[in-house]
């Protein structure tokens, strides 16, 4: 289990080496575009008055995962909350601040209303029309320049800190959101506390304006090779959300189990949901459940990309249904982790109206555009006949409406409108994919051997797998997405996804010690631009992450390249691993 230590009475001791941010060292500038009603002018001299008798406030604005893209400080101007903040906010952004307020009410112990008016308070979210959402003129940027101009976009924002109070503007709710986690990253650690703690909640003043580098930011939980109750998938939405990534895909059948209720076809779940790696009893998520999924994460601007695994990894479903199977006998369940030696069977038309039922009903309980094909490790499946099935199955996925995504594997196969392939390779090299990007299809970059987060850390990792090698921090975070396939053009490349395969992680404190500290820094790669890329200061600014995660009882591994500060405690989890290795 997670441990959940007594929070901390005060911010923790920086480390030897202070967290720099790419940007730490611009200097200050005024901003045009803030009102200063005297109300705000009256809180800007009574927070300035404070700040100068309680010292600079302990995070620095620049010190953020993923890293902004401008940040100007402003060391005269950092705010500090105080029990009687409100948050005022327009209507379309309400869920945003009442979310906002969730995350600092159980530390602060503060009411921390928020009331619905644009009006300017200590603490305003306000949402603007793309053109009035960054002044023009010199907003410097340190790897850059000046930029003019700059476009907020769907899920770009600006905060503002003075000694007044703090703002954050976006264009949209997503944009919102996504200045919100900024800001609950500049307030000190005991901000994560679950119970009312002392600290002086100041926030770093200056500017910070931001957007993603990429459009489709995601991770990927296998709930299939063992099953993980909703609330464990609730908790990996709200880390995806924390470091702003923006997908969340559900490998949501394999071999060892079917997670997902399909009602036409209901022993793909009653009967192929009952086994898990190891032997363990499995789970499905019946309509409701995932529904519920699918709510939390788009409360939080996370799209659920569902995954159908076809033709291969199908045991599960052909255990229910033999009908599905090559030979229409039943295979026995399977429970280890060897793959790539079940297919639904390509030659009878039963298969494709499984096909079709199955992915038209994934499709109408997904508010998302995007539905997951698979694809991947059909190695029983001469290559025409994989090819011939998968062209099908594209087509039944267009018609649901969806576009689709599959594994690299997919390549050969014709283009569909909007197609996305998503890489999983270990070379960076392979013309069958770019030739696919060449007639159309656009990649997600998922390379095994960098972002795979069930690779081990090291040699004596507890859990996990090692064919594509040990993925260390730094290994994570040492790559660019823009230019890791060869033939593959930047603006090919939707994005980035770092993928949980769980046949080795059995529990949600083992989920998290895979995905922390390497999902903030595929977080990173996706969110920040390619400038502010530097591993010594990413270094520095992760290194300030572990007190956060070790008061939010978040658990990780304690890599020995960062230099973690002296408060950050985590517990490892032991686990043996019983796993084979399957091939790329
Ligand atoms: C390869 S990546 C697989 C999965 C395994 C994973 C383990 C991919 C598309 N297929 O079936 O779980 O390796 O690392």
């Amino acid at each position: 289990m997670p441990t959940n230590p007594a929070a901390p009475e005060t911010e923790p001791e920086p480390s030897g080496t202070r967290p720099t941010s790419p940007s730490s060292d611009v200097p200050a500038v005024s901003l045009p575009g803030v009102p200063a009603p005297a109300a705000e002018l009256a809180r800007a001299a009574a927070g300035r008055a404070a700040g100068a008798l309680a010292g600079p406030a302990p995070v620095r604005l620049g010190d953020v995962v993923p890293a902004p893209e401008q940040v100007l400080p402003d060391p005269a101007g950092h705010f500090t909350l105080s029990a009687d903040a409100v948050l005022q906010v327009s209507a379309a952004g309400r869920d945003v601040a009442e979310q906002l307020a969730g995350w600092l009410r159980p530390a602060t112990g503060f009411p921390l209303p928020v009331a619905d008016t644009a009006e300017g308070g200590p603490l305003t979210l306000t949402l603007s029309p793309a053109d009035a959402a960054v002044p023009s003129g010199a907003v410097a940027t340190a790897a850059s320049g000046p930029v003019d101009h700059a476009r907020l976009g769907d899920e770009g924002y600006r905060l503002d800190v003075t000694a007044g109070g703090v703002r954050i503007t976006a264009v949209t709710p997503a944009g919102l959101f996504r200045g919100a986690q900024t800001l609950r990253q500049l307030l000190p650690a005991p901000i994560e506390s679950p119970t009312v703690t002392a600290a002086r909640w100041a926030v770093p003043g200056g500017t910070i304006v931001d957007r993603p580098r990429f459009a489709y930011r995601g991770a990927m939980l296998d709930v299939a090779r063992h099953f993980f109750p909703v609330e464990d998938v609730l908790r990996v939405v709200d880390h995806l959300a924390r470091y702003k990534l923006n997908h969340l895909h559900l490998h949501l059948t394999d071999d060892q189990g079917w997670r997902i209720a399909v009602d036409s076809w209901p022993r793909l779940a009653e009967v192929g949901g009952a086994t898990e790696v190891g032997g363990g009893t499995g789970g499905w998520y019946t309509r409701d459940d995932y529904r519920r999924i699918v709510a939390y994460a788009a409360r939080r601007h996370v799209t659920v990309v569902p995954e159908i695994d076809l033709p291969g990894h199908t045991n599960a479903a052909l255990v229910a249904y033999p009908e599905l199977a090559p030979g229409k006998v039943a295979p026995p369940p399977y429970t280890g982790t060897e793959v790539g030696f079940s297919f639904v069977d390509p030659a009878d038309e039963r298969t494709y109206a499984f096909v079709a039922d199955v992915v038209g009903e994934v499709a109408a309980l997904t508010p998302g555009p995007w539905l997951h094909l698979g694809g991947d490790e059909a190695f029983k499946v001469p290559a025409d006949s994989y090819r011939t099935f998968v062209e099908r199955a594209q087509r039944l996925v267009a018609a649901t409406g969806k576009t689709v995504v599959g594994w690299h594997q997919l390549a050969p196969a014709e283009h569909v409108d909007g197609r996305v392939l998503q890489w999983w390779g270990t070379n960076g090299d392979d013309p069958e994919t770019a030739d696919a990007v060449r007639r159309g299809a656009r990649l997600i970059l998922s390379p095994g051997n960098h972002a795979y987060l069930d690779m081990k850390y090291a040699p004596d990792t507890p859990i996990g797998n090692d064919w594509a090698g040990l993925i260390d921090v730094r290994r994570a975070y040492e790559w660019d997405p823009a230019t890791h396939v060869r033939g593959v053009p930047a603006e090919a490349v939707l994005g980035v996804e770092a993928p949980l395969w769980t046949e080795t992680v059995t529990s949600r404190a083992e989920i998290e010690f895979m995905l922390f500290p390497r999902l903030p820094a595929i977080a990173e790669l996706g969110w920040s631009p390619r400038e502010t890329h530097d591993w010594p200061r990413f270094r520095s600014r992760l290194a300030a992450q572990g007190p956060r995660w070790t008061i939010a009882g978040i658990t990780f591994h304690p890599s020995p390249k960062i230099p973690w500060p002296p408060t950050t405690s985590t517990q490892i989890p032991t686990q043996p691993t019983p796993h084979t290795t399957p091939t790329p």
